[in-house]
């Protein structure tokens, strides 16, 4: 965080809270919620007294911050925490039904799973002014807002109504998708106009900005300027940008280098080749997005038409619970059990099978010590904005022998050139990529690792994060010298 960058103030406004406190019987426990955005925002509020919005979903979080506000962290508060609390009827409407059954869906090009109703886009927008409430009273004047994702793709205009002396960016963490498919979307006017109301629009890859792009000109007719990224609406110009996120690649090096990870990463790695096993490994929630059954079908695929990798080839799918309120969720957690069990069934021999499948989140210190010592990753996603299980797997695999099985329609693909590309609905060239990966020489299989570990050295999160806030306060400097 160079000096010349550090914004003297900054509202972040996000969905899910950086702090959450949960209730268990009497206790309560303050957790900090994992992920690259948190872990790269929460200390640069700290240095510089920010403050974070965010909705309240915890347990225990009206009992903790009764008024909605509180310091956090919760040992050396440094910032403000506003928690926006909202009603069942809120969160189905918001959360459940417009967010993940509409937006989420719709941006994933997966349009039989999507559903509209005008009713929860009603929801929707009372929330997102409800968030710009809370910003318009408490950003100081001058300031600025970096909002995120498809949760809140009204607020940047809201908030610019309530209060246009603040900057704005909105970083959008999920494709998107091409107007033919965004079109369908009955309100799709008002959520490109929602997002136009930042100055800075970032999205993961240049096919999502080539795509919003598109859906400007050929919704609302606003003029654009392709080379220079600009949409000009009225008498302003909104940037519009690639900005791919990434990981901490030094803190995850750091983290598997402690003696306690180092230990248990070995020891996973000397069982693995004293029974003389490759270890693969897949970690997702368990998101219909994520490519989970196409993987499984890849993977008897595999063991099919290469039988000499039964008893030699195990793999470990870690498979988190997510969105249970949703029906689809809970029938594909359902689906995923049945269809390792059944591979289980079809190719298990003596104490081996081929499928280990965990069902619980793993803390992320032990899953970065599985990815050190895992000959293979899978990352499968029939779309993803970037996926930073695949950027994770590369940071760990600190002695450069593991390979990466990467599904082509995941943002990260993009970057990660070197890993193996597949296509995650056709199970034969999957199955094939796999079997080329573990029969790649070491040294070449090292040498992938080292060129991507090196790529992502070079573009960290950190760089994501300084590149929009450092835009974001070049314009709050234009606006406080007007
Ligand atoms: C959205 C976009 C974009 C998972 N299981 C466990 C665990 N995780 C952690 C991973 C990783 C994170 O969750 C998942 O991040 P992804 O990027 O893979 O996917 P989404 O949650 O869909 O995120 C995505 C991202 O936003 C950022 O912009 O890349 O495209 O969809 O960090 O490690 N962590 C722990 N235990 C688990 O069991 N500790």
């Amino acid at each position: 965080m160079g000096s010349q960058n550090t914004p003297r103030s900054l509202v972040v406004v996000t969905n899910r809270e950086p702090y959450i406190d949960e209730k268990t019987g009497q206790t309560v426990r303050r957790l900090q919620t994992a992920g690259g955005v948190v872990s790269a925002l929460d200390p640069l509020l700290q240095k510089i007294h920010g403050a974070w919005v965010a909705w309240g979903s915890g347990s225990a979080d009206r009992q903790t911050a009764p008024h909605g506000m509180m310091m956090v962290p919760p040992h050396a508060p440094q910032y403000e925490l506003h928690r926006v609390f909202l009603s069942p009827e809120e969160v189905n409407g918001y959360y459940n039904r417009y967010a993940n059954q509409g937006l989420w869906p719709l941006s994933h090009m997966l349009i039989e799973r999507t559903q509209f109703s005008r009713e929860a886009f009603h929801i929707y927008r009372a929330v997102n002014l409800k968030f710009a409430r809370r910003v318009a009273q408490i950003a100081p004047e001058h300031g600025a807002v970096f909002s995120h994702d498809y949760h809140l793709a009204l607020f940047a205009r809201l908030i610019r109504e309530m209060r246009p002396d603040l900057a704005s960016a909105h970083f959008w963490h999920i494709p998107w998708p091409p107007f033919a498919i965004f079109r369908l979307c009955p309100q799709h006017q008002e959520i490109v106009r929602g997002l136009l109301g930042a100055d800075i629009l970032g999205f993961q890859t240049p096919q999502d900005v080539d795509n919003f792009l598109t859906a400007v000109e050929r919704g609302l007719k606003y003029p654009v300027s392709r080379e220079d990224g600009v949409v000009v609406v009225g008498q302003r110009q909104v940037q519009v940008r690639a900005y791919p996120i990434s990981v901490d690649i030094t803190a995850i090096e750091h983290m598997v280098a402690t003696p306690r990870i180092a230990r248990w990463s070995r020891a996973i790695r000397h069982r693995a080749q004293k029974e003389n096993v490759m270890l693969g490994i897949s970690v997702d929630r368990a998101d219909y997005t994520k490519g989970i059954l196409q993987r499984l079908a890849a993977l008897d695929k595999f063991f099919e038409r290469y039988p000499q990798y039964r008893e030699r080839v195990s793999f470990l799918q870690v498979v988190v619970p997510t969105r249970t309120e949703v029906r689809e969720y809970r029938t594909l957690y359902q689906k995923v059990t049945e269809d390792s069990e059944r591979i289980n069934l079809k190719y298990s021999r003596n104490a081996w099978r081929p499928i280990i499948h965990v069902r619980r989140s793993l803390d992320r210190p032990r899953l970065m010590g599985l990815f050190r010592a895992a000959d293979f990753a899978m990352v499968s996603s029939l779309f993803d904005g970037m996926n930073l299980v695949a950027k994770e797997f590369i940071s760990a695999q600190v002695d450069n022998h593991g390979v990466l099985l990467l599904s082509e329609t995941a943002g990260a693909a993009n970057e990660l050139e070197e890993a193996f590309n597949f296509n995650p609905l056709d199970a034969g060239n999957f199955a094939e990529q796999l079997h080329q990966a573990l029969t790649t020489p070491l040294a070449e299989r090292s040498r992938r690792i080292r060129v991507m570990r090196e790529q992502i050295h070079r573009h960290t999160i950190y760089d994501w994060m300084n590149h929009i806030v450092s835009a974001l306060e070049a314009v709050a400097k234009d606006y406080a010298s007007r």
